[in-house]
């Protein structure tokens, strides 16, 4: 499904795109998610946009426990095979899925900013970022390659920048890329509908506001390696996983119904 220079690819930049990840009948289950979720938002929706942007930047979470086309795209695609292939393993476990929007004209960017850090996880995992609309290459994220093989870097609220998850001062800062970019390798695609943008949950990115005539609909995949194991933080993680910490030790792997086994795909 990928060959070994993508792979490889993977492993050295934290990052590649796999043009045609869904077909156009996925696309269309997705779609449909897509649109029950914006239209019976959960108590975890975020407005991630100010109010007086222009357009609206809409995000939701872990949505595939009632959005049977969520649940389908994400064990029952190619996604979670391309997922075990690029981080080179046995295995992909279902983490959580991601649902964003920017509609026509938003100003608001996603922060440069990396997302283990925000989860309940040591160990590695990976996310497939795709695309339900076209997303000219000025309003695609951005990719520092490299940046996985790095320390974890300070998780902060995306609107007012505080540390709410590790305490201030104990982690790295995201260096300042955007005043010298010339200094890092930054990685950014044009995209279609279908297209997968795979990420390791330690890449450095962010993405610009959109500033065009329609939206830019997404859902990202998460899937976890066989090597994740749970991460029992003192804080609210995010997305949070309510009442996990009662049916899962610190330090086991993910081995409970909320992270299913979406490659291979379990038989019976
Ligand atoms: O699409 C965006 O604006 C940000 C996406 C992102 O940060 C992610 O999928 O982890």
């Amino acid at each position: 499904m990928v060959d070994d220079s993508t792979i490889e690819a993977f492993a050295r930049d934290g990052v590649v795109v796999v043009r045609g990840a869904l077909g156009a009948d996925e696309l269309a289950t997705l779609a449909r998610g897509f649109q029950h979720v914006v239209n019976h938002p959960s108590e975890r929706a975020v407005e991630a946009s100010r109010s007086d942007d222009p357009g609206r930047f809409f995000e939701d979470f872990v949505r595939w426990h009632d959005t049977p086309e969520i649940e389908q795209i994400a064990l029952r695609s190619k996604l979670p095979k391309l997922a075990a292939a690029l981080m080179d393993s046995t295995s992909a476990r279902f983490y959580h899925d991601h649902v964003l929007v920017k509609e026509a004209g938003t100003c608001q960017r996603t922060p440069w900013h990396q997302d283990q850090p925000y989860y309940n996880v040591d160990g590695a995992g990976i996310s497939a970022w795709v695309p339900l609309d076209e997303v000219p290459r000025k309003g695609s994220p951005e990719f520092w390659a490299g940046s996985h093989r790095g320390p974890w870097r300070m998780p902060r609220t995306f609107l007012d920048e505080q540390a709410k998850w590790f305490p201030e001062g104990s982690l790295a800062e995201i260096p300042d890329l955007d005043s010298d970019r010339s200094d890092y390798d930054i990685r950014q695609w044009q995209m279609s509908p279908g297209d997968a943008i795979f990420f390791s949950f330690l890449t450095v990115h962010s993405a610009p506001g959109f500033p065009f005539d329609h939206p830019r609909r997404v859902v990202s995949f998460r899937y976890l390696s066989p090597d994740a194991r749970h991460a029992v933080r003192p804080w609210k993680t995010s997305p949070e996983f309510p009442g996990l910490t009662d049916e899962l030790d610190d330090g086991v792997p993910f081995d409970h119904p909320n992270f299913p086994l979406a490659w291979p795909v379990p038989v019976g």
